[in-house]
């Protein structure tokens, strides 16, 4: 299957789209949406405000502006609360941003762990989902070219991933 692990820097990925953990104002903030939108330049800025807003488990795309990537994925992870609706909105996350990326005809994608920050989803419940689902779309996408990074910025998300990819 297509899919990979990566420990690093997300912004300094060569890919078609990295994959952003925004919020649904889609204004930057900290984290990894605070690198992107460094690394990217103040013109991510200007296009994020064109988009307007992102719903929870919605998915938006911009160009990548001075990234190595091409483009940018802007998602919304759910803010991390017990309820059900928690894995079902961060599956939603996985699968729009796919989506969105095949409608614009990418090719490679490369995840940062979506809502496991300052959004506080605990970070092996969230990675469970986060192969599951990205399993699934490589599953009934075969026909389509596609090539998933997970990418974890430390070493304990690192470990957990290579578990996850077995
Ligand atoms: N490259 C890859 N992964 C990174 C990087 C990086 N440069 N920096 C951090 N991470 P978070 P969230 C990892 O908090 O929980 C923002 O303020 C980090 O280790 O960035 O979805 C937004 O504006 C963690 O595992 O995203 C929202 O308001 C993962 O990225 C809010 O935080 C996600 O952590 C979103 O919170």
């Amino acid at each position: 299957m297509n899919l990979e692990i990566w420990q690093g820097d997300i912004t300094t990925l060569k890919v078609d789209a990295i994959v952003n953990a925004a919020n649904r104002e889609l204004r930057g903030g900290g984290g990894v949406d605070g690198a992107i939108h460094r690394a990217a330049g103040p013109k991510l800025n200007e296009a994020c405000r064109a988009l307007g807003s992102c719903e929870t488990g919605e998915a938006k795309i911009t160009p990548g502006f001075n990234l190595p990537a091409k483009y940018i994925i802007h998602t919304v992870g759910p803010v991390y609360s017990g309820s059900h609706s928690d894995p079902l909105l961060l599956a939603a996350c996985y699968r729009n941003s796919l989506r969105v990326a095949k409608e614009n005809g990418l090719h490679s994608v490369a995840f940062s762990a979506i809502s496991t920050g300052v959004y506080g989803y605990p970070l092996d419940a969230a990675s469970k989902v986060a192969f599951g689902e990205v399993r699934k779309w490589l599953r009934e996408h075969k026909d389509y070219e596609m090539r998933v990074i997970m990418v974890a910025y430390d070493a304990r998300t690192y470990a957990l991933y290579q578990k996850l990819l077995g």
